[in-house]
């Protein structure tokens, strides 16, 4: 692959054609890509230009519920809500300063509101803020709306769908990336779309999460802590020790509350890079060595407070969120949390078979582990250097 070639120079102009094509956009737009394809199908939408000459990309975002989903090898299907038909759903690819059109459609066998939210659309002009109850915050079965906005600030953003309870509409699937890249374009190199993600399969747990109950406080008569004068403004040592006693109920109060109020752990049984339990095991991506890649990584797993990227063999220049052309660190981990994201660059000076996983051993176990498998000649790494 001859790199880099677009984008050295400031102010580089090129067309909007050649850039989606430098994208390796795909001409398939109603392709439902398997989790391997998924790595390099890149959706720009349907492209037109307005009376300005601006340009504009429309896409449609198809919400489907009882959706059977193979995650693993092993037969594990996943009873999933889907944006058009696959888990994580399409990768949005978009350059800073299109007008962007994205119209979602509330399937009419579906029996529960969705929507879509991603930064960028605080900043459209009719939709300030998508949440229950505004403009495209919760569209019902059978509705769409469409979500316009302008492209921008250039990064790796999720979007994902707001309604509640969004832990299970996140565990169910409802969730993709969407990229927007920068006017300028960056050096050009094979590049990747990797999502993090996972699954509770213990559907039964679903529900909305709600503040738990306040425990009886003894020989109260009101719900507020009361002083001597009768005025409840001020927090006296008496009624401190009264807030005392109800954050701390005895062993016996707090067993019963366990098991009367308290909400059941929900935990992951399955990670994946992409969708699928060792997918990339089974399926090496394959890499040569001498030539930069870049990755964009977005972790989108619920119920673990953090989620990770090892890469063995080489070490990777890390962008947070995308969104700046210069590398915050180089490293060989990075480490994300719910919603974090950000681009991985780096290339292999040995040829051989290297593993990309998960830091956390348990994530590994249990999907999270995929494989490069790096051809060629040996190279001096120090002249081909990313950065
Ligand atoms: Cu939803």
């Amino acid at each position: 692959m001859n790199t880099p070639a677009y984008g050295q120079t400031a102010g580089t102009q090129i067309s909007q054609e050649q850039y989606d094509k430098i994208k390796n956009c795909t001409t398939d737009l109603s392709k439902k890509p398997t989790s391997v394809e998924y790595l390099t199908h890149f959706n720009c939408g349907h492209v037109s230009k307005d009376e300005s000459g601006k340009t504009v990309r429309q896409f449609t975002l198809i919400v489907e519920e009882n959706q059977k989903i193979p995650i693993t090898y092993e037969g594990h299907i996943f009873d999933g809500w889907t944006f058009n038909g696959t888990i994580p759903g399409p990768t949005i690819r978009v350059t800073e300063g299109d007008l962007i059109r994205i119209r979602v459609i509330n399937s009419n066998d579906n029996t529960r509101a969705h929507s879509i939210y991603t930064q960028p659309i605080n900043f459209g002009k009719d939709n300030a803020f998508t949440m229950s109850g505004q403009p495209g915050g919760t569209i019902s079965p059978g509705r769409s709306f469409t979500y316009e906005f302008i492209a921008g600030p250039y990064g790796v953003y999720p979007y994902y769908c707001h309604v509640e309870p969004m832990a299970d509409h996140i565990n169910r699937g409802l969730y993709g990336m969407m990229i927007i890249d920068p006017k300028d374009p960056r050096p050009q190199m094979t590049e990747m779309a990797m999502l993090l993600n996972g699954y509770d399969l213990d559907l039964d747990l679903e529900g909305p999460i709600t503040l738990p109950p306040v425990a009886p406080v003894e020989g109260a008569q009101t719900n507020l802590p009361v002083n001597s004068s009768g005025n409840n403004n001020t927090i006296t040592e008496t009624n401190m020790s009264n807030l005392t006693h109800v954050s701390v109920p005895s062993n016996e109060e707090e067993n019963a509350n366990d098991e009367s109020n308290s909400r059941k752990e929900r935990v992951n049984e399955i990670y994946t890079v992409n969708g699928k339990a060792f997918d990339y095991m089974m399926n090496p991506i394959v890499l040569h060595t001498g030539e930069p890649y870049r990755v964009f990584v977005l972790n989108m797993l619920e119920f673990d407070p953090v989620n990770s990227v090892h890469v063995h063999g080489a070490m990777f220049d890390y962008y947070s969120a995308g969104t700046n052309k210069t590398s915050d660190y180089l490293t060989d981990i990075v480490t994300l949390s719910q919603g974090d994201r950000g681009i991985m660059e780096f290339t292999y000076a040995y040829p051989g078979t290297y593993m990309f996983h998960a830091h956390q051993t348990l994530f590994t176990d249990l999907g999270w582990m995929g494989l490069f498998d790096v051809r060629g000649n040996p190279v001096d790494i120090s002249r081909t250097h990313p950065t």
